[in-house]
């Protein structure tokens, strides 16, 4: 079996999918929290040559991307859980939900960063523009939310609905929106959230 080691942060929706997606699988992950959100070289991050995290030495090389972490993570252990992948969920609305999902967690990473690390006013442009992304996209999914979940495929455990719950989780975490606004995704949250993987791995300051 390969060598694998996590490198993230236990404050971060990206890390946490892929934490959630060890927990699933049963699957021990050795994980390192990286210290220094600031650092402007890659060994910083694990080896990430963009300076995001998580990412995953694998045998000693690095791979990088959420999605590709958890494919390996599923690889590595082996089993049979039904996965659902990006791209086994066909239609529309199952390939806007994805979009929109990612893109809300992107646009949340931008607005911590920008306003916890940059220290950019909240009436910069950059951070009204965000914040109006986030609740558009959070909004489209929260009109949408029972249709999307009937349509997903037969499953153990999806890409979507682990990074739907790891980004709603990260709106109360970091006071980015308010979570009550949207009756739907607050069912879902509270719902997903009862599920092992996600009592075991809590968001908090590494
Ligand atoms: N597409 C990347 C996104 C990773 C990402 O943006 N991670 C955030 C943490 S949740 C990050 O690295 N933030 C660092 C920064 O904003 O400088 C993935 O799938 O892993």
């Amino acid at each position: 079996m390969a060598e694998l080691q996590l490198y993230g942060r236990r404050s971060s929706h990206w890390t946490r999918v892929a934490r959630i997606f060890s927990h699933e699988l049963n699957l021990e992950l050795p994980y390192t929290p990286i210290q220094d959100m600031a650092a402007l070289d890659a060994d910083a991050y694990g080896g990430h040559p963009a300076l995001r995290l998580p990412a995953l030495s694998v045998n000693g090389d690095v791979l990088v991307g959420t999605l590709n972490i958890c494919r390996a993570l599923v690889a590595a252990a082996g089993g049979s859980l039904r996965v659902v992948w990006p791209e086994t969920a066909a239609g529309l609305l199952l390939a806007n939900s994805h979009e929109l999902t990612l893109q809300a967690m992107a646009t949340q990473v931008t607005i911590v960063f920008a306003r916890h690390l940059a220290k950019i006013p909240d009436d910069n442009l950059l951070l009204r523009k965000s914040q109006q992304s986030l609740e558009g996209s959070l909004r489209w999914l929260d009109e949408r939310l029972a249709g999307v979940i009937a349509q997903l495929p037969a499953r153990d455990l999806s890409f979507l609905e682990v990074s739907l719950f790891c980004l709603l989780d990260h709106l109360n975490f970091r006071q980015t929106a308010k979570l009550a606004d949207y009756p739907l995704l607050q069912r879902f949250h509270a719902s997903f959230g009862e599920r092992h993987s996600a009592q075991a791995t809590p968001f908090g300051f590494d």
